[in-house]
């Protein structure tokens, strides 16, 4: 061998920076106990392999078989007739739109398969073939089911009243269920938005048919040689995200709402820190609630804690990561351990003695990394398998669930006494209060007194608060690990913006500790720290999973009807943000808030500067169509700026713009916050 040679063989692998790869110090000493048990984690990958620089920029196209054909922006720049184009012509906007659309199309079909699931769930409900779930809010059940045309009262000897129950609940099960393929009409939920924005979509043509057509659609317009006029594209853009907003996810929502309860606010816990050495402790990472509800009832089964006592463990604790997380929490109080990044790091802790995953979000490495613990992986899913044959599979039927999720806690248990001297959970994690809800946000914030968002409203227009944001979604390995999300977060609250959160953004949140009321004294400007002490709200309202997006439609639809900031979601002071984005559901979620009036801002780069025009249609001209539009703002600083801008501008727009003045925070304010 040479010596060149020989000092490549001995040269050090390239890891990771754990300090410069999150804020969050649990993630950051779990990076370094992989790194030091040479165990490669997604941080590490993210610094050995760059990107590809060509659908960085959105022109790749690999539609036919004459490609992929790469049309990369040239580095001086387009002077006169952009000219690039594909073996076919496609031109770089065509193409760019394309690749959008599929992503559009990809995030819909996720959300709306796990809508479909849960009404199929619903519908075995309905039909009483399960016992092993119920309906657990009727409540729920009789405030839906209007919207799907079905009668709650019945005419009986000339009085009106109420319907038959169970009859109800059928009816409403094969209504959802048919959203997905019916063969003529619209939606049914489109008719909940604001009645001008569902005119706009009514007057461009863009209504749902039914949620898988609009999926379909966009999958045969953009394949070789149909739709190539990219505002076109981008109409049916709007379509499909429309059926997932207000149609898949909408419904997956309520839904779940109507099987597993209503979230009302409760305290709870997270981060890694929430695992115990001394519990047998299970991660349920993925996103369909179908699975965890029933691994929840299981484990706090007088039966199956016996058996943890029995094999030497003192209790069960159960841990949710990604939108899991969020639904178990919601619900149960059960603490998410961490947010997209961190689902290596769980089994990283070696105190992970099984991790239980569904559909979405689900790193093919963690059965390399679980193949270095004792840690079973199991998955669930019919559709989502994994290849590595560590990997265990139980197939969870909802005619037999109970039992599938006692055998799966039962194995967890059994798996206990097989770990290592290697154990290390890291201490970090934090208090916090979730699971708010449309009906929480009126209650605390409009009491029984008035049950409607008028107190909201008003201190919208008296200026204490000034305006309202989302701020969503996922961690994205090409970024500071949460770091996007709290820095926008609380430069927002800072300058009195009210804050929803879903995803693994509210995750983030509660990881960081903003999820309590005593935030609002140590974060917020003046207006929103008054408002949420006078209330005893957070600044920042846990919402729930990414599917729970659509509470965030309902509620900004609630603060129209209660009126005085405008007749349209497009003209009210709301903002929304997905600051470190990689999912395609994100693409979805943002392309149903722009079209549904909403301006967002997303954080990580969007593939589209490969086709400026695209881009341009995208970030300028939308908002022309819908009132809301795209945008992109790496700076976490500026990205909030760029929000409150437009919160401003509607507040200038509607005639309340007297208030306050915008708190510019640099470096200094900020660590002296943090103090
Ligand atoms: Fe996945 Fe829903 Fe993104 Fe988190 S936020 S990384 S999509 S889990 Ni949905």
């Amino acid at each position: 061998m040479s010596e060149d040679k020989k000092e490549k063989a001995v040269k050090p692998k390239k890891v990771a920076d754990a300090m410069a790869a999150s804020i969050c110090p649990a993630t950051q000493e779990m990076i370094k106990r992989a790194q030091d048990l040479d165990i490669e984690t997604v941080f590490d990958r993210a610094v050995t392999m760059k990107p590809c620089n060509i659908g960085m920029q959105g022109t790749c196209c690999k539609m036919c078989a004459m490609g992929p054909c790469r049309l990369p922006m040239p580095k001086a720049g387009i002077e006169g007739e952009d000219t690039r184009k594909g073996l076919c012509g496609a031109t770089a906007n065509t193409i760019a739109a394309r690749n959008f659309a599929r992503m559009v199309a990809a995030g819909v079909a996720a959300h709306s398969d796990h809508g479909r699931a849960v009404a199929e769930v619903f519908l075995s409900v309905a039909r009483k073939e399960t016992d092993d779930y119920t309906i657990k809010s009727p409540e729920r059940l009789i405030q839906i089911a209007p919207h799907f045309g079905v009668d709650v009262t019945v005419e009986k000897d000339g009085e009106e009243v109420d319907r038959d129950f169970d009859e109800i609940a059928l009816e409403v099960a094969e209504k959802a269920l048919a959203e997905w393929g019916k063969p003529e009409g619209e939606l049914a939920y489109l008719k909940r938005a604001p009645a001008p924005l569902y005119e706009r979509w009514k007057k461009l043509g863009e209504l749902p048919r039914n949620i898988d057509r609009e999926i379909v659609e966009i999958m045969h317009r953009t394949t070789m040689g149909v739709d190539q006029d990219y505002k076109n594209i981008v109409k049916q853009c709007t379509r499909a995200a429309l059926a997932d907003g207000w149609g898949g996810a909408m419904i997956a929502t309520d839904l779940q709402d109507v099987m597993f309860g209503a979230p009302s606010p409760l305290q709870s816990e997270a981060n890694m820190g929430i695992m115990k050495e001394d519990h047998v402790n299970i991660i349920i990472h993925g996103h369909e609630p179908v699975l965890s509800e029933m691994i929840v009832a299981a484990a706090q089964s007088a039966e199956m804690l016996d058996y943890a006592k029995k094999k030497g463990a003192n209790g069960i604790q159960l841990g949710g990561i990604c939108c899991t997380g969020n639904e178990m929490l919601q619900r149960h109080g059960v603490p998410p351990a961490g947010t997209f990044l961190q689902q290596e790091l769980a089994i990283v802790t070696g105190a992970c003695d099984a991790m239980v995953v569904d559909v979405q979000c689900v790193f093919q490495n963690l059965a390399n990394v679980a193949k270095c613990f004792h840690t079973k992986l199991i998955t669930t899913h019919p559709i989502a398998k994994m290849e590595q044959d560590n990997v265990i599979h139980i197939e969870f039927d909802e005619h037999h669930a109970l039992e599938d999720a006692k055998r799966i806690v039962t194995m967890a248990i059994d798996n206990f006494e097989n770990r290592k001297a290697e154990v290390m959970i890291p201490k970090h994690k934090s208090v916090q209060i979730a699971g708010f809800g449309v009906e929480s946000i009126e209650y605390h914030l409009g009491g029984t007194f008035r049950g409607s968002y008028y107190t909201l409203n008003d201190n919208i227009i008296n200026g204490r608060i000034r305006g309202v944001a989302g701020v969503v979604g996922c961690n994205n390995a090409r970024t500071k690990h949460n770091d996007a999300h709290i820095t926008i977060i609380k430069e927002l609250i800072k300058n009195d913006v009210l804050v929803l959160t879903t995803g693994c953004s509210a995750i983030a949140c509660g990881t960081h500790g903003l999820l309590t009321p005593e935030t609002a004294q140590v974060y917020c400007g003046p207006g929103l720290a008054e408002v949420c002490e006078t209330v005893g709200i957070p600044p920042v309202l846990h919402l729930g999973s990414c599917v729970d997006n659509s509470r965030i439609l309902m509620a900004a639809t609630e603060v129209i009807k209660a009126g005085g900031l405008g007749n349209d979601i497009c003209e009210a002071p709301l903002a929304g943000s997905a600051p470190e984005w990689m999912s395609e559901k994100a693409i979805a979620i943002g392309q149903y808030f722009v079209a549904s009036g909403v301006y967002t801002v997303f954080g990580y780069h969007m593939p589209l500067d490969g086709a400026p025009e695209f881009r341009d249609y995208l970030y300028k001209e939308l908002e022309t169509i819908y009132g809301g539009m795209w945008d992109c703002e790496p700076d976490p600083v500026k990205h909030a700026q760029k929000m409150i801008a437009h919160i401003d501008k509607k507040r200038k727009e509607l005639g309340i713009d007297k208030a306050r003045e915008r708190v510019l925070m640099d470096m200094a304010d900020r660590q002296a916050l943090e103090a």
